[in-house]
């Protein structure tokens, strides 16, 4: 993957300005309601019975800042981010059993709510390269399922 310094700096410019504690649980409570069948890799986070639970549960908020973080190492080594996933990526497979198209519909989830925070300074080129950046992650992921 090639990055220009422009996408660098936007994309090192958003994780500098993250409210991880904001977008996090937004993102993952998005991706529960608009996408249920995601809801069945948390069934030991408790209620999840509706939109309200869901936004309510104070297991899936924690969840989404953990999951928003773990995008922080790939900020930190964008030459190198399927060496960086490589670990989360069989954890994901092997011991959590996620289906890996449900990556690229928590991605859109976070793009979403990060659009909405940043309004009109969300342009184009700027979600062009945020959604490469989440792109890549997802792919890398994904490398290790077989
Ligand atoms: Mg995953 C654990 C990151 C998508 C379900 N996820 C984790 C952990 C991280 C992470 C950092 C903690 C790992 C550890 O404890 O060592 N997840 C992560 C990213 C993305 C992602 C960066 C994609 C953007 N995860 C994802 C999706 C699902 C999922 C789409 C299910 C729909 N993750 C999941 C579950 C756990 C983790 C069930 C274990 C939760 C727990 O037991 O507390």
């Amino acid at each position: 993957v090639h990055w220009t310094e422009k996408e660098r700096s936007i994309i090192t410019g958003i994780f500098s300005h993250m409210d991880y504690e904001d977008i996090g649980p937004k993102a993952l409570c998005r991706c529960l309601v608009v996408y249920p069948w995601t809801q069945r890799y948390f069934s030991c986070f408790g209620n999840l019975y509706n939109a309200e639970a869901i936004m309510g549960n104070a297991n899936v908020a924690a969840h989404g800042i953990k999951v928003l973080h773990g995008l922080d190492r790939g900020v930190k080594n964008m030459d190198n981010i399927a060496a960086t996933y490589a670990e989360l990526s069989i954890l994901h497979s092997e011991k959590l059993h996620v289906d890996p198209d449900n990556f690229k519909l928590l991605s859109d989830c976070i793009t979403i709510v990060v659009a909405a925070k940043m309004g009109h300074a969300f342009n184009a080129e700027t979600q062009a390269a945020f959604q490469k950046f989440l792109a890549v992650v997802v792919s890398a992921l994904g490398k290790q399922y077989h």
